[in-house]
């Protein structure tokens, strides 16, 4: 990103395309004077009021009327002067514009970059920044309104209240380290009593992190079985369109396919797998290697077995292995009920510890009302009564890396470590937020963070 707060930078801030308005948005000490090189408008601008303009190219040709508006620093988006043209969409006038103002002397800016200066003049912290991205990415109303909240700072409000409380223990301890005195036992109990408030506040951040997420990118969510099961059967009934291969031939599926799926509100990422079996096909077990890689990212794993027939000793063998996985939840299909249930389900259900299992008929849509109420039940067992907040992944981490800090702390208080090791780890947390909220935060941060913005915003 270029840091150069001397120019002025102009770009289409609407996307592409054929909308009945776009808007150039112009931001930098020079937005008024490039921008009454490019509207015709007699002298003299009341920030914030829309005047109505004709534009014009170079040779007085009228290329558009628009509505334009003057917001000076530091009241605008980007904390600096802007000014912001309504002209007509579509792809050729808003671009035309822009080019008209970098002939008077603007810059096209690069992606995200209109944000950046709203970062650098301080506007909003990093967290609200990435909150922009998500409100731009939002794919469901909840995801708007979770975004929405945090650009009004709401995970900074809580980041910033753990900051402060780490800030207080650790102030304390400092003092006493400075004036050299005892660090006696009652101090101790104070210190942990505190530390163990601050790590619940961090854990309640995680949980509405977690819920946060069920809302706004869904839940990762794998169909696993051995082949002929019914997972495409079922991924087609759960998207509600016939897209998925389905045929009698087992090894049909093995390009992994994903969807978004809507569950009354519940958003789930679905993917559809190629059925699990030894197999001496070299494309079947290329397909193989991928569901089993995407088990790893799954958060809900979905097995669909034939109930009808005898499960295959090598299927079970994986399931054994995937029961063990930690953080999952699972849900067992005993499908083809209409050819007649021979699975032991209560075998099952003992040998692999599983809590939901459903009978159903995917073919004939049997149990399917079923099924969807125990995904519902399953992933919001834990959480449906904690408020989401909007938490991206690499803020995420930050949180965890926090959680993880904060119990080591607590471990080694009790060990007896020495003051000042236990300050290092209060100092890692402050840094951590820092990085989070982006007072103290790398380039290679700020990079990443905005290279994901498009152009314009
Ligand atoms: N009788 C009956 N047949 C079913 C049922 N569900 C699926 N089938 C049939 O079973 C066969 C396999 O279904 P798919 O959905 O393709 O199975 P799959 O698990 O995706 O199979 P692979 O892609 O080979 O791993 C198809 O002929 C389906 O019509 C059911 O509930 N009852
Ligand atoms: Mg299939």
């Amino acid at each position: 990103m270029n840091n150069s707060f001397a120019d002025t930078i102009a770009a289409v801030a609407t996307p592409p395309g054929s909308g009945g308005v776009a808007i150039v948005r112009l931001s930098g000490p020079d937005s008024l004077r490039t921008a009454e090189e490019v509207v015709r408008k007699s002298p003299g601008w009341i920030p914030r009021r829309m005047y109505f303009c004709k534009i014009s190219d170079g040779e007085d040709n009228v290329i558009d009327e628009a509505l334009t508006v003057y917001m000076p620093a530091p009241h605008s988006y980007t904390g600096e002067d802007v000014v912001e043209i309504h002209c007509h969409g579509g792809l050729a006038v808003p671009n035309i514009i822009v080019d008209l103002c970098v002939a008077a002397g603007a810059r096209l800016a690069h992606p995200g970059e209109f944000t950046y200066r709203a970062f650098m003049s301080g506007k909003m912290d990093l967290a609200e920044v990435e909150a922009v991205l998500a409100l731009i990415q939002a794919r469901s109303k909840d995801g708007a309104a979770l975004a929405a909240a945090c650009l009004g700072g709401s995970l900074s409000a809580h980041i910033k209240s753990v900051k402060d409380k780490i800030l207080d223990v650790a102030a304390r301890y400092e003092a006493e380290i400075d004036y050299g005195d005892e660090f006696v036992s009652s101090d101790m109990s104070v210190m942990r009593d505190n530390c163990e408030a601050v790590l619940e506040e961090v854990e309640g951040i995680i949980s509405m992190a977690s819920r946060g997420r069920t809302l706004t990118e869904g839940i990762e969510t794998v169909l696993i079985g051995p082949p002929n099961a019914g997972k495409s059967t079922l991924w087609n009934l759960l998207i509600g369109e016939d897209r998925a291969l389905v045929t009698p031939y087992p090894g049909t599926t093995r390009d992994m396919l994903a969807e978004y799926v809507n569950l009354d509100g519940l958003c789930l990422h679905v993917t559809d797998t190629a059925g699990l079996r030894d197999t001496d096909d070299f494309v079947e077990s290329l397909g193989i290697a991928k569901t089993k890689g995407s088990l790893d990212r799954a958060e809900l794993i979905i097995i669909v077995i034939d109930g009808s027939c005898d499960i295959p000793e090598d299927f079970l063998t994986v399931l054994d292995s995937v029961v063990k996985m930690p953080d999952k939840r699972l849900l067992l299909l005993l499908n083809k009920q209409d050819c007649g249930l021979t699975a032991d389900e209560e075998m099952l259900r003992r040998r692999f510890s599983l809590d939901a299992i459903c009978r159903c008929s995917l073919k004939l849509g049997q149990g399917t009302a079923e099924i969807k109420q125990k995904i519902r039940d399953i992933c919001l067992k834990d959480n449906v009564n904690t408020k989401p907040l909007n938490v991206n992944q690499r803020q995420r981490q930050i949180i965890v890396k926090l959680r993880d800090n904060l119990t080591s702390l607590l471990r080694d208080l009790d060990s007896g470590v020495t003051c000042d090791c236990l300050l290092y780890y209060l100092h890692d947390c402050i840094r951590w937020i820092d990085e989070l909220t982006g007072e103290n935060v790398s380039d290679d941060i700020l990079d990443r963070v905005f290279s994901k913005f498009c152009l314009g915003k």
